[in-house]
């Protein structure tokens, strides 16, 4: 099994203003194709041809950095596609009841879902993400750095917003908190978000 770039689930303007068409044209046009590309690469002799992707990405952490970061970025960037949509976000009324009380139950409701979230997207130093991910059963926020996510961490990444500069320097040129505001608000596809939960519970 080879990395393929999975076609974006929508037009690249469909997600105008909140991200640009120019964004998604680099971003997976360019950025994530060169994850395919170059993990591909590394791929080849590396032993852990025709693993799936999720196994590669833990096989080869901490032990093959180069495979490690392109692997994990290109999981990363096949979700994040999906986790947005346009006309996505919407608070709790944009999600299905059971994610809704989840949330509620282990982090203490949407608001404080939404503050913690955006607070891992900012405090993250430099490249990385910032997730909602399910560790043994429970809700916890989290942030990696540079192409790491929850996987490593025994834990499924149901939700990630990628807070490399390519993601939003375009638009929102330093300004990261307004562009972790609109994509919570505006973008989440809360309804890949649950299918993830259900699939991990
Ligand atoms: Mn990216």
């Amino acid at each position: 099994m080879s990395f393929e770039l999975p076609d974006l689930p929508y037009a690249h303007g469909a997600l105008a203003p909140v991200m640009s068409a120019e964004t998604l044209e680099y971003h997976h046009d360019k950025h994530h194709q060169a994850y395919v590309d170059n993990g591909n690469k590394l791929l080849e002799g590396s032993g852990l041809e025709g693993r799936s992707l999720e196994e590669i990405v833990k096989a080869s952490h901490g032990s093959n950095a180069g495979l490690f970061n392109n692997a994990a970025q290109h999981y990363n960037h096949i979700h994040f596609w999906k986790w947005m949509k346009p006309g996505g976000g919407g608070g709790k009324t944009g999600m299905p009841g059971s994610l809704e009380a989840k949330i509620a139950e282990d982090l203490g409701g949407y608001d404080a879902f939404r503050e913690a979230f955006i607070q891992a997207g900012l405090t993250q130093f430099g490249s990385g993400w910032c997730w909602l991910a399910l560790k043994d059963g429970k809700l916890e926020i989290m942030k990696t750095p540079n192409g790491e996510n929850p996987l490593v961490h025994g834990a499924v990444p149901l939700l990630g917003c990628d807070v490399w500069e390519h993601s939003y320097y375009i638009d929102y040129r330093n300004a990261r908190p307004k562009y972790l505001e609109a994509w919570v608000d505006s973008l989440i596809n809360w309804d890949y978000v649950a299918e993830l939960f259900e699939a991990a519970s």
